[in-house]
């Protein structure tokens, strides 16, 4: 489908500024000219608009949640126009919070159309915390935890249907950093998290056929990509940074991999901080891969 591009200028969730300079580091290294080049109809949107970070300690377990919540109602809105249009969402963050209504857009249009949804989600972390056990209060940290209905009123039924998704629907890939407290929530959960660990024993091969186990053609796929996902060996402009990461081959492996299921129907490109990067870097990497997203390969393979 054509792509419309969103930027969504914001660190309001993080514990680092930064990251509201994402979505001009992703233009700058060319991403509407790679999809262009690959054939994509792509049209960018510009950014929508919420409030400045006003840079202040948490307040009852959650730094900004105003903001946040501002943040990812335009978002939401934004995209589920994208989504009614049948264009697909490419959401330049920004901070991982705004997975939320990013996802929250995505799953009401699945819901309407009654098709099935799956995320696949890129990260270090797990973003699953709660007010009561984040050691941070960033919202960052959350998202996956208010999609699944834990969390305040304001993300979780942001949507108007708690929860947004259920864990069965999120496949977690890249997992090196859960928090204590946040390990027992993800267990009692238990969505699928494909961790480092499991990564290096069975191989990225295998652990992208679970992940995309069961796709039909009903099926929309939304990937979640933060990136710090990737080893911060290659994708050093990111605030959160954990040794350890995927790398770039892997990284262009579940890529591949998604392109050559079909499915994709939304993407996040989240957690890109040009004020940590190196000469954008980190950007220019993101880019490479989102190509792959798109089919871009070194031969024809079928
Ligand atoms: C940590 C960091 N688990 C927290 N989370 C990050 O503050 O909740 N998510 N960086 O991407
Ligand atoms: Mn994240
Ligand atoms: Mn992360
Ligand atoms: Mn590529």
């Amino acid at each position: 489908p054509p792509v419309s591009i969103l930027g969504v200028p914001t660190d309001v969730g993080a514990g680092h500024r930064g990251a509201r300079m994402g979505p001009e580091a992703l233009r700058i290294a060319g991403l509407a000219e790679a999809l262009q080049a690959r054939g994509v109809d792509v049209v960018d949107r510009g950014n929508v608009d919420g409030p400045p970070n006003p840079w202040l300690p948490p307040v009852e377990g959650y730094r900004h949640l105003d903001q946040v919540v501002a943040w990812n109602r335009a978002l939401m809105d934004a995209s589920a126009a994208e989504l009614r249009a049948g264009r697909m969402p490419v959401v330049l963050g920004g901070d991982h919070s705004l997975a939320i209504g990013s996802i929250a857009a995505v799953a009401n249009h699945c819901r309407a159309q009654r098709r099935k949804l799956r995320v696949l989600w890129l990260d270090a972390h797990s973003d699953f915390n709660t007010s009561r056990v984040t050691p941070s209060g960033n919202i960052h940290g959350m998202p996956v935890a208010c999609l699944c209905g834990i969390g305040p009123d304001a993300l979780t039924g942001i949507g108007g249907h708690v929860p947004a998704i259920t864990p069965d629907q999120v496949k977690q890939i890249g997992i090196r950093s859960v928090d204590q407290e946040e390990k027992r929530l993800v267990k009692e959960h238990g969505f699928d998290i494909f961790d480092m660990r499991f990564i290096d024993e069975v191989g990225m091969k295998r652990v992208m056929e679970q992940a995309l186990d069961g796709l039909d053609a009903d099926t929309h796929l939304h990937v979640s990509f933060d990136v710090d996902f990737l080893d911060p060996g290659i994708a050093p402009g990111t605030g959160t940074t954990v040794p350890g990461g995927v790398n770039y081959r892997e990284a262009q492996l579940v890529m591949e991999m998604i392109a050559d299921s079909g499915r994709m129907g939304s993407l996040d490109v989240v957690e890109v901080s040009p004020a940590l990067d190196d000469r954008n870097v980190t950007a220019e990497l993101a880019v490479d891969l989102v190509e792959s997203l798109f089919g871009k390969s070194t031969l024809m393979r079928d």
